[in-house]
């Protein structure tokens, strides 16, 4: 049984007892009205002292009616309650003031995606304040509160798109809280849950970095492996080893592509020099397209990733606008290389906007706070660097 089908019964019954009880009893009162009106009946007809069988029906019949409802309802909630064995989960993050989904798998999503035909466990979580979680097509509707497990469940046995909203009032863009349940056919649906980024295209560098195995030794975050981090690697002063011989070089063009090719050749100190060489494996073309990803720090990648849609999807223009109109945070428009009155350590300062201060603000919002506004912004703590920097680039760009 779906939730659906749970449901509706109860609301018909409930509202076809309810309306039979209404036109009942204003027909009789209309009838009483005009049949024993004064001008018709001058002295009273009748004297009723009581009547033991009226009685023992208008108590026993409402009794009845209401003990019915009671148990329809509480069978169906029930069904509410209880997930059928095999449910696919997800959980559903509201934040203010938008939902994020994730997946077993790890991925997640702005949109609900779900197979049609299969029952759906949702966990609700709340990264702030209290919200609520409502698909009015699928009759569910739940507190989300921070802090406490809760769940609903559903089945969508058709296709299509199905609104979610927010059921409790969370603050000034509360309106703005929609989400879509989309529900496609299984094999759609697990064709898109193998789809491993879910935004934008990667970086072509990136591919063959994963495909030849480099980021099993080399980080892109910083941090440390077997070899050096590739962060920051273009125009970094590094000392080598070249034939023995200590000496510092600054890694271009030259030095990376040696590196790759003959690693042995310039061996960077305190590491082992246990880095296959990529001769003949890699082409020119490919070194290449490696180089360049260095050299731009993985902006290139970045830029592939449409920076415009991730603030969408990740919920930043909840908050902030792209046509300078105040929000609940700043604009967007045009705020790169403006100065920026913030409160750091308790303590006013003038910042101009750049690139660090753009991925400080995203990355630790309560570290600098901008003058005039509520410390309010959530930490996203599901941003890969890549979304990072697209999110700056996307900022920076913005006229
Ligand atoms: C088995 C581990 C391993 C693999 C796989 C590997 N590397 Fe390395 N790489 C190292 C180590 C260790 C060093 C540091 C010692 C050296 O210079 O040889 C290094 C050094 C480098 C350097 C110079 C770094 C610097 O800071 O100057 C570059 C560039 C580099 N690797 C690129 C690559 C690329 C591109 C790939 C994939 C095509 C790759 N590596 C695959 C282990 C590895
Ligand atoms: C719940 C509302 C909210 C959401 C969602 C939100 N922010 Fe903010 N943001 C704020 C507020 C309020 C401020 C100003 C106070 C502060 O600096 O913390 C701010 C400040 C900023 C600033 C500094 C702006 C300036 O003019 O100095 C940047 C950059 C920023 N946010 C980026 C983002 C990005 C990117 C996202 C999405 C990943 C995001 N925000 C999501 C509320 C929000
Ligand atoms: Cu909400």
């Amino acid at each position: 049984m779906t939730t659906t089908e749970a449901i509706d019964p109860v609301f018909m019954f409930i509202l076809g007892s309810c309306l039979v009880l209404l036109i009942g009893i204003t027909v009789a009162m209309v009838v009483f009205v005009v049949r024993y009106h004064r001008s018709r009946a001058p002295e009273p007809t009748s004297q009723v002292d009581g009547s033991l069988w009226l009685e023992v029906i208008w108590t026993a019949f409402p009794t009845l009616l209401v003990l019915a409802m009671f148990y329809y309802g509480w069978a169906s909630y029930l069904t509410l309650r209880n997930v059928p064995p095999g449910a696919l989960q997800v959980t559903a993050v509201g934040r203010m003031w938008s939902w994020n989904f994730l997946y077993q798998n790890g991925k997640n999503s702005p949109k609900l995606y779900v197979p049609v035909g299969k029952p759906v466990q949702v966990a609700l979580e709340s990264k702030d304040v209290l919200h609520g979680f409502y698909v009015p097509a699928f009759r569910v509707k739940r507190d989300v509160v921070p802090g406490m497990k809760n769940h609903v469940w559903f089945v969508a046995s058709k296709p299509g798109s199905y609104d979610i909203f927010c059921s409790q009032y969370c603050g000034t863009s509360h309106a703005a809280m929609i989400a879509t349940i989309e529900a496609v056919p299984p094999e759609q649906f697990e064709a898109w849950l193998k789809e491993t980024k879910s935004t934008g295209a990667q970086h072509p560098a990136l591919a063959l970095l994963e495909k030849h195995g480099c980021l099993g030794c080399h980080s892109l975050d910083g941090s440390q492996k077997v070899g050096p981090t590739f962060q920051g690697i273009w125009g970094r002063k590094t000392e080598v080893k070249t034939a023995g011989k200590e000496h510092e070089i600054i890694a271009d063009e030259a030095y990376l592509k040696r590196s790759i090719v003959e690693p042995n050749a310039d061996v960077v100190e305190k590491y082992p020099p246990v880095m296959p060489a990529f001769a003949g494996v890699l082409t020119e073309e490919e070194i290449r397209l490696i180089i360049d990803y260095f050299k731009t720090g993985g902006q290139a990648g970045a830029a592939k990733l449409d920076g415009a849609k991730l603030a969408k999807d990740k919920g930043c223009l909840a908050c902030h606008s792209l046509d300078g109109s105040k929000g609940v945070g700043p604009s967007f428009r045009a705020i790169f290389g403006t100065k920026v009155k913030v409160v750091r350590n308790g303590k006013p300062e003038m910042v101009t906007i750049d690139e660090p201060y753009l991925k400080e603000s995203i990355l630790k919002p309560a570290a600098a706070v901008v003058d005039g506004y509520q410390p309010i912004m959530p930490v996203e703590d599901d941003l890969s660097p890549d979304e990072v920097s697209a999110l700056v680039q996307f900022i920076k760009e913005l006229k």
